[in-house]
């Protein structure tokens, strides 16, 4: 490989890391990684990082520019979404490279935002800077995979995460169970934190009143909005999620048959309701939910449970990744099944998901499929 291609490569994957790191905090807006560097005689040399910051602004590229300084003149820029080209709070990234005087911009896909979609590359060029695109694009396409999917398929990337016991049951009907490890629960609470929301049936509610927050140490405030999908608005006013509800958002998605009185019960505590419309079966349509939650801005998904909300989510094919922790232990008597059938046909068709190789977490061992 020809050592410019190879460095800019490099670049690419240092500005991918860079644009995972604010995963589940730049909703609406992607996570893009930005980084400038020089090159001193065969080395590059970087002289700004920057990447999308909480709430999606102010954008990585203005960020790495900042941090370059006069050092930007006549370097190179690796960026993981064409730079945009539209005048929002602050004028378009590709204007702020121009002005910066990068002389070339390494760019690993165009932005499907209709305000964008090369319109950015095009200022760009017309300035004279060389724009070299596609660089680890399939890389920076899985990184921005929200983002892309609420823009072109208007819902969220959805990542279902499931935990059973060695006898494949998720609990005990109105029964908290523990089936994860520590190992495992940090794994959760880390993939928390790099979604936008977790989302929850009401079954799940009612069962275990969880919390569904991030408690890994410092990263309390990376804790994702919390939506519970809920028909009828059975969730109980002094659940943990509606008490909590003042230092981690929750809202609630329910069908029009609730009653307005009801809704207004929990807007007074400070949850959000919201209504979507019912599917043939009566229960909430997820399609219609998750056409919501994209348009209100959620990117990533995390979806906890339970094992009918997993199943919904499946067979509408909304689905982008499966994680599964399966305890060492079995439960030993009935219980709740982990996979339902709709779920297990899903994950078995190749055609549809490829499983990674399962790894241990903790005594727990724990496999990702992925969506083909
Ligand atoms: C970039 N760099 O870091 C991000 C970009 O609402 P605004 O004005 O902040 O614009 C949001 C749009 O900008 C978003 O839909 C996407 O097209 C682009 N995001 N662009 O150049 C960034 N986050
Ligand atoms: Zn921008």
């Amino acid at each position: 490989m020809e050592i410019s291609a190879a460095i800019d490569g490099a670049m690419m994957r240092h500005a991918l890391v860079l644009a995972r790191r604010g995963l589940g905090r730049t909703w609406p807006n992607p996570s893009v990684g930005a980084v400038i560097w020089r090159m001193e005689g065969q080395d590059p040399v970087i002289v700004g990082r920057g990447f999308t910051q909480a709430g999606g602004r102010p954008h990585a590229e203005t960020q790495a520019i900042a941090m370059a300084g006069e050092a930007a003149r006549g370097a190179s820029m690796a960026v993981t979404l064409e730079p945009c080209a539209h005048h929002g709070k602050t004028p378009p990234c590709a204007e702020a490279i121009v002005a910066a005087g990068i002389r070339r911009v390494v760019s690993a896909f165009e932005d499907p935002d209709p305000r964008v979609k090369g319109g950015g590359h095009a200022i760009l060029r017309q300035a004279g800077i060389e724009v070299v695109n596609g660089v680890c694009e399939a890389e920076a396409r899985a990184v921005a995979l929200g983002f892309i999917r609420r823009i072109v398929d208007h819902r969220p990337l959805v990542t279902l995460k499931l935990a059973q016991t060695a006898d494949g049951y998720a609990g005990v009907t109105g029964r908290q169970l523990m089936v994860s490890s520590t190992s495992s629960k940090h794994r959760v609470h880390l993939a928390r934190a790099a979604h936008d929301a977790i989302m929850v049936g009401v079954g799940t509610v009612l069962a275990d009143n969880p919390d569904l927050t991030c408690r890994l140490p410092g990263m309390m405030q990376f804790s994702p909005v919390r939506i519970v999908v809920d028909t009828h608005l059975d969730t109980p006013l002094e659940s943990r999620l509606v008490e909590t509800c003042h230092s981690v958002p929750t809202w609630i998605v329910t069908g029009p048959g609730a009653t307005e009185e009801k809704a207004e019960a929990f807007r007074a505590q400070g949850v959000i309701v919201e209504r979507a419309a019912l599917g043939s079966d009566k229960r909430l349509d997820v399609v219609a939910v998750l056409h919501l939650l994209a348009e209100r801005g959620l990117t990533r998904i995390l979806s906890e449970g339970g094992p009918m909300l997993a199943e919904a989510l499946v067979v509408a094919d909304m689905v982008d990744g499966v994680t599964i922790y399966t305890s060492p232990e079995p439960l030993g008597r009935e219980g709740i099944v982990a996979m339902r059938p709709g779920l297990k046909k899903a994950l078995a068709n190749k055609k549809r998901f490829a499983a990674a190789k399962p790894i241990a977490s903790g005594r727990d061992s724990l496999i990702h499929y992925y969506r083909v």
